[in-house]
């Protein structure tokens, strides 16, 4: 058989680098009787639209992430929130594949007939601009473009800026053509969407990892005989252990050739700067529990905890 694979980003990306990764571990364990199919971003329409075509089964496995899903999640969205997760990259990644958190999703997922099969973190968030952003007081107006749900958008609103919530591929127009001013996404992203292009300044603040989540319908899945969920559960935690690795190296990568090519400059915000949009922002994790009740306030409850038992390992 084959499987339908529809990515949120293009080739070269993280997100495909994480598909043929899959491919490669599924085709093998299998023994080549599934075959998986990957659509790059552009072919098959926007994040919500892939998201659409996972629901009705017209594509078997998507990426979804947060920044878009929580409008029909809000949980979700709590990967949207400024300074929650850990200044330590390895703590954030045993965080997102614990079991404990992803079973804390699945109801949530599954009431929109979706079924979470993982969490990929992408790499740190970063800004661009047409300037540097060192306080919250240098968002006051700024349109930035954020992903499409309510909750992507919040934090920047709580800035004082003005967010835009537009699809992926309307980004670099926009940039180009002034609707916008800034935009935020992950520094692999910013490289291969040629938003260095259109930007003079990226400032690394690393308020959030940019996290995608893989989905698929949950009808298919349970429906799937033993030996292919078996395949296809064996595969994803094997991608899971070479994805962090690819993330981190394209991230650093990607960023060393925006520096040589000298298009973009590079501001590295200092702890009290980055602690200064921590405080900015905290009425918006108030703003998500309200719109989560529960089930939404347990999560962020949890994650808080998680990250601090996982720190306070870290560090033994
Ligand atoms: O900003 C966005 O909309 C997109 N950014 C990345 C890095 N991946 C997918 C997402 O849709």
């Amino acid at each position: 058989v084959t499987w339908r694979f529809a990515l949120e980003e293009i080739e070269g990306s993280v997100q495909h680098a994480y598909a043929e990764a899959l491919k490669e571990s599924i085709e093998e364990l299998s023994d080549g009787k599934i075959l998986l199919d990957i659509f790059p971003y552009g072919s098959l329409g926007t994040s919500a639209q892939l998201t659409e075509l996972a629901k009705n089964g017209s594509v078997n496995l998507a990426f979804a992430s947060p920044g878009h899903l929580a409008d029909q999640i809000p949980e979700v969205g709590v990967f949207t929130l400024h300074y929650l997760l850990s200044d330590d990259g390895e703590v954030n990644r045993q965080l997102l594949a614990s079991p404990e958190l992803m079973a804390m999703f699945e109801t949530p997922y599954a009431s929109r007939n979706l079924k979470l099969l993982a969490f990929v973190p992408e790499g740190w968030m970063a800004w661009t601009a047409n300037k540097p952003l060192r306080t919250p007081a240098d968002f006051e107006g700024l349109r930035i473009r954020t992903m499409t749900s309510d909750m992507a958008a919040a934090t920047y609103r709580a800035y004082g800026a003005k967010p835009s919530q537009t699809p992926y591929s309307q980004v670099y127009s926009d940039l180009q053509l002034r609707q916008i001013d800034a935009q935020t996404n992950p520094i692999f992203a910013i490289e291969e969407m040629n938003f260095y292009e259109v930007q003079s300044t990226l400032t690394d603040a690393r308020p959030a990892q940019f996290i995608s989540s893989l989905v698929t319908n949950g009808d298919w899945y349970k429906a799937l005989p033993a030996k292919q969920q078996q395949w296809l559960d064996s595969a994803l935690a094997e991608v899971a252990e070479v994805s962090w690795k690819t993330q981190e190296e394209l991230n650093q990568t990607r960023l060393e050739s925006m520096l040589e090519a000298g298009d973009i400059k590079v501001v590295r915000l200092t702890e009290s700067e980055r602690a200064a949009f921590a405080e900015a922002s905290k009425p918006v994790h108030q703003d998500y529990m309200d719109a989560t009740g529960e089930r939404g306030s347990e999560i962020l409850k949890r994650i808080r905890q998680l990250v601090e038992t996982l720190e306070s390992r870290a560090q033994t």
